[in-house]
């Protein structure tokens, strides 16, 4: 692989680029994970490739939902776990959390993989290898959940979420937290606390919220959760990316 400098103007989006080819190549993430990431990334260039303040917002909300959930659990995908997987195991360790695996485009092999690489980078218990649930309504291997991790879950924070099975969550009553770069997603619209965030800076970030709400009082963690806007968040998102860094939140 060719080494990037330090002062390479895209230095972070290029490493972040072949950390998703190594994760194709250790058949950790899917080949459509390379075309979701080039997705990604554009809209990430035209937020300016920083954490905007609606984000952050959003960001200490998701870490007040799970602190206070009863059982808030983690949906991991074949991007994210190529992405940041310490930084997974860090946010589970931080609200007490599980880690869940769960594929769009599943097989056994690359569950397994998955939460072999979890362990790997410090995971323990990493759910989702049972398979002994359905979400209903959706007809696509995305509804094969383990019975004591995502089905139970009260609290789901998914990263690169698809629309079916965001609101299909949200039938089943739950709150579900969403990181994705692009506002206009069904995934984003759909979710009760959208995180227009890229994954890289999402995941450190709400665990360093959750470091510092779990010093704080329920109060303060309930008036986190009430006082976040969604509506505006998405619109401060969008605003930023269709009027460049100096217009929007
Ligand atoms: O590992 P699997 O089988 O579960 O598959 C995962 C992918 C992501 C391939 C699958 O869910 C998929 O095809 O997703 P989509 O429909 O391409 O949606 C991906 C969404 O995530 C898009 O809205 C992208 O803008 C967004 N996205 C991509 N990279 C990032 C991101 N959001 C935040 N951070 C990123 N790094």
């Amino acid at each position: 692989m060719t080494e990037i400098p330090d002062d390479h103007p895209r230095h972070d989006s290029l490493v972040t680029r072949h950390r998703i080819e190594d994760g194709v190549d250790d058949g950790i993430t899917s080949r459509q994970g390379l075309i979701a990431q080039g997705r990604g990334e554009a809209y990430d260039y035209l937020l300016g490739e920083e954490t905007i303040p609606s984000a952050d917002a959003a960001e200490r909300a998701a870490a007040a939902q799970l602190l206070t959930a009863d059982h808030p659990v983690v949906s991991v995908n074949g991007n994210v776990a190529a992405l940041v997987p310490d930084a997974l195991v860090a946010l589970a360790a931080a609200t007490g959390a599980d880690l869940a695996v769960n594929l769009f485009n599943r097989t056994e092999e690359r569950v397994e993989r998955i939460a072999d690489h979890l362990r790997e980078h410090g995971a323990s218990g990493v759910l989702g290898t049972k398979a002994d649930a359905r979400i209903p309504g959706l007809d696509h291997e995305r509804a094969t959940v383990d019975s004591d991790g995502i089905y139970d879950a009260d609290v789901v924070l998914v990263p690169l979420e698809d629309g079916d099975r965001a609101a299909a969550l949200a039938e089943m009553g739950k709150t579900e937290l969403v990181i994705d770069l692009n506002p206009l997603s069904r995934s984003a619209q759909a979710a009760s606390v959208p995180i227009i965030d890229n994954v890289v800076r999402a995941v450190p970030n709400i665990t360093a919220h959750a470091r510092d709400l779990s010093e704080a009082d329920n109060d303060a963690r309930e008036e986190c959760i009430q006082e976040f806007d969604r509506e505006a968040a998405l619109r401060a998102a969008e605003e930023r990316i269709r009027g460049g860094v100096s217009g929007g939140a």
